[in-house]
């Protein structure tokens, strides 16, 4: 039998992690509420991930979340490699039986709060100044100031705000092992109001520097370009970016890239970050609160909704048959999938960019590589069956 189910979980981020989470607790019976501090509005433009394994989108239709995404989401079946001006396709489909689906992540978190305020469930928007405390004790407590200081105690606390959120702020220093590694470049991305110039991600090793085609929809192009950490957008006019992105995309068989108007530019630095372990007393964290991969894999938000996955079971077996072993093991679980996609995340990194001070020498070696994962079904097997996301265990 299950216990009496008052509003017992609260969620700290209405991102990607905190919202699936508070869908899948709805779905076992569960009551949440979800602090975020930004605006409605601000957390359904923000530009950023684009890439959903095929266990992120059979999770979401699973919870009939995917009605959108299946419509409009561009659903692919391999990646392009360009280098050496050439265009080589890697097979996702045929090399792993799976696929991918391109679906922008203010789109999903969009139909995940219209979902969730549908069915009745509480997501306080604009939430300021959220204060966790108690975390040991069998009621950890969040505050938040929202036209007056409110106070919200519950079973359990779940740290979805990332990276920069308060949450793995919140616990003890002493009490987190943390790992961590700054990469010495980064992304400048760009959403631009043009139809893309290609079916497929295009994802292009250049002497000059890493460059991503991606796409949105049928008229909106998503575009990446490696640059210096210490670049200021102000270092780059939007004519700058389309000729750098000329540059280093490959143009093999006469292919060109149409250019249209920025709707959107931003710097993303890259940083590898994993917090063991990802719980303190009833505080569980989920998401970039407790990891950040560099984006060259598409891996975040997929790792994301892996975590929540493992803590709505855990949570919903504690409720349903008092098992605390489900919340002992989350940790443990999650970082194992965290750990791999680490390795994959910063090998495809290694794989595709420029690092500083890289010579003629290190051209070849890297040109080598590529030219083997191309050749060797075993080598692109193996990119592909990480890229298109590990089972779930
Ligand atoms: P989020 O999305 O950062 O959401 C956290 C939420 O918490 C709120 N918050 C607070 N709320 C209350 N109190 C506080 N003190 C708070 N502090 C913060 C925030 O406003 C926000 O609403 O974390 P979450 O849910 O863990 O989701 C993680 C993903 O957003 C992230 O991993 C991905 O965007 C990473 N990523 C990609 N992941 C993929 O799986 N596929 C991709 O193709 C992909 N591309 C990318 C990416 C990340 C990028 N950047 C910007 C680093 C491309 C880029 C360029
Ligand atoms: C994106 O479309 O935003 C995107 C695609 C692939 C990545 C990262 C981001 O590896």
């Amino acid at each position: 039998m299950s216990k009496a189910l008052h509003t017992q979980v609260g969620i700290i981020g209405a991102g990607p992690a905190g919202l699936v989470l508070s869908h899948l607790l709805a779905r076992g019976g569960i009551e949440s509420v979800v602090l975020e501090h930004r605006s409605r509005d601000y957390v359904e433009q923000r530009v950023r991930a684009g890439v959903l394994e095929q266990g992120t989108v059979d999770l979401l239709d699973e919870m009939g979340l995917a009605a959108r995404l299946r419509r409009e989401g561009l659903r692919h079946h391999g990646i392009v490699i360009g280098f050496d001006g050439r265009r080589r396709r890697i097979p996702l489909s045929d090399l792993t039986g799976r696929s991918i689906t391109v679906y922008g992540q203010q789109e999903l978190v969009k139909d995940l709060i219209a979902a969730r305020l549908a069915s009745g469930g509480a997501i306080e928007f604009d939430a300021e100044d959220v204060r966790l405390s108690d975390l040991d004790m069998p009621r950890p407590v969040a505050r938040y100031r929202k036209e007056g200081e409110h106070e919200l105690r519950r079973d359990f606390l779940a740290g979805c705000d990332g990276f920069h959120g308060v949450s793995r702020a919140s616990i003890p220093p002493g009490a987190l092992r943390i790992y961590e590694r700054h990469h010495p470049f980064a992304w400048l991305g760009i959403l631009a109001a043009v139809a893309p110039s290609t079916d497929e991600l295009i994802y292009a090793r250049h002497e000059r520097g890493f460059a991503l085609h991606s796409l949105r929809s049928p008229t909106l192009s998503r575009l990446y370009i490696q640059v210096d950490p210490r670049a200021a957008l102000a270092d780059w006019p939007d004519d700058r970016v389309w000729q750098e992105l000329r540059l280093r995309l490959p143009a093999d068989g006469g292919w060109t890239l149409a250019d249209g108007p920025v709707l959107e530019k931003s710097i993303a630095l890259h940083h590898s970050f994993v917090v063991e372990p990802m719980q303190h007393g009833r505080l569980f964290l989920a998401g970039d609160a407790a990891h950040i991969v560099p984006p060259t894999g598409a891996k975040g938000l997929n790792l994301a909704v892996a975590d929540v996955r493992v803590l709505a079971a855990a949570l919903t077996r504690w409720y349903r048959a008092s098992d605390a072993a489900g919340l002992a093991s989350y940790s443990e679980r999650c970082l194992g999938r965290i750990w791999r996609v680490q390795e994959f995340s910063s090998w495809m990194s290694t794989l595709l960019h420029r690092l500083p001070g890289a010579d003629a020498f290190d051209e070849q070696v890297a040109r080598a590589r590529l030219e083997w994962i191309c050749r060797s079904e075993a080598e692109a097997r193996s990119l592909a069956e990480n890229y298109v996301g590990l089972p779930w265990q």
